[in-house]
């Protein structure tokens, strides 16, 4: 009798677990290829009319419209491909400096923010990422170099040279308090073939479309729909690395006994996801 309970139990969990997981990357998977179209949106109206047919407000109200179509994400922003020989000329013309990103001590970054006048200005490099566009959730990173954070320029060379969508191991998302993701697509210039080399993408690249994901608010607005919290325990999980997992959502793992795991996977063969899950009670 215990057995059949023990063995109900292990399929209830899985169950559970396997349809939550199906969810998350369903909605990870729809809004991927939203921000995909918003690459070609800003390709063919930014870069495809002179002068442009987008600006500031244009985006701004475009994309805050569409955010249903991008469920899990906290904003979307454009920023430009400028090199070094062209910087003088772009900040006349946009009227700031390129900032550079600080990832320091978070009540500095904090008063930063609130001011983007009071982040430094980018040193010289060979070239720069400055968001020219945003969605107004995010509009703290307008100005700002992302090619001057570790996680923001790893991902905008993989996409430039890859033409796929790629994302970032997950760190703390700036004037957030949790871990989140940034999903990048590079904007070129010509449409290249689909066996384009890395050397013909990063020579035709002009820009970086990307968005960002809180994780933790997400997900757990995702699983509030769901209605089982006082039943299980959910965790999400970057296990890229399999000597230093990451815990992305959920508390720190407590043993209650059966867990189970489910596969997620959000479209980025090189970074890999799980969930697991447990009861929160032993029976
Ligand atoms: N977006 C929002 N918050 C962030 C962030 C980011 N990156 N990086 C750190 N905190 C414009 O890939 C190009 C968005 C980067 C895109």
């Amino acid at each position: 009798l215990n057995d059949g309970i023990q063995l109900r139990r292990r399929e209830t969990i899985a169950n559970m677990c396997d349809e939550r997981a199906r969810m998350l990357q369903d909605q990870f998977n729809v809004s991927m290829n939203h921000v995909h179209a918003l690459a070609i949106l800003v390709s063919t109206f930014y870069h495809g009319k002179h002068p442009p047919a987008i600006d500031q407000k244009t985006f701004g109200e475009y994309t805050e419209r569409t955010s249903f179509e991008r469920p899990l994400t906290s904003g979307v922003a454009y920023a430009l491909r400028v090199c070094h020989s062209e910087r003088e000329k772009f900040e006349k013309e946009h009227g700031w400096t390129i900032k550079m990103m600080d990832t320091g001590d978070q009540d500095q970054t904090l008063a930063q923010y609130c001011d983007p006048e009071n982040l430094d200005p980018s040193p010289i490099q060979d070239e720069y990422a400055p968001v020219i566009l945003s969605q107004e959730t995010v509009s703290h990173i307008v100005s700002i170099d992302m090619m001057s954070g570790k996680e923001d320029r790893e991902n905008i060379l993989r996409a430039r040279a890859s033409g796929k969508g790629v994302l970032t191991s997950p760190f703390k998302l700036l004037k957030s308090n949790h871990l989140g993701v940034v999903l990048t697509f590079a904007v070129y210039n010509t449409h290249l073939r689909q066996d384009a080399t890395p050397e013909e993408r990063i020579k035709a690249t002009v820009g970086y479309l990307g968005a960002s994901y809180d994780v933790p608010s997400l997900v757990e607005k995702l699983l509030h729909q769901l209605a089982s919290k006082q039943t299980i325990v959910v965790n999400v999980y970057d296990t890229t690395n399999v000597s230093a997992v990451i815990n992305m959502y959920g508390p720190e793992e407590i043993d209650t006994g059966f867990l189970h795991v489910s596969s997620l996977d959000f479209g980025d063969p090189s970074r890999k996801h799980e969930m697991r899950c447990r009861f929160k009670h032993r029976p």
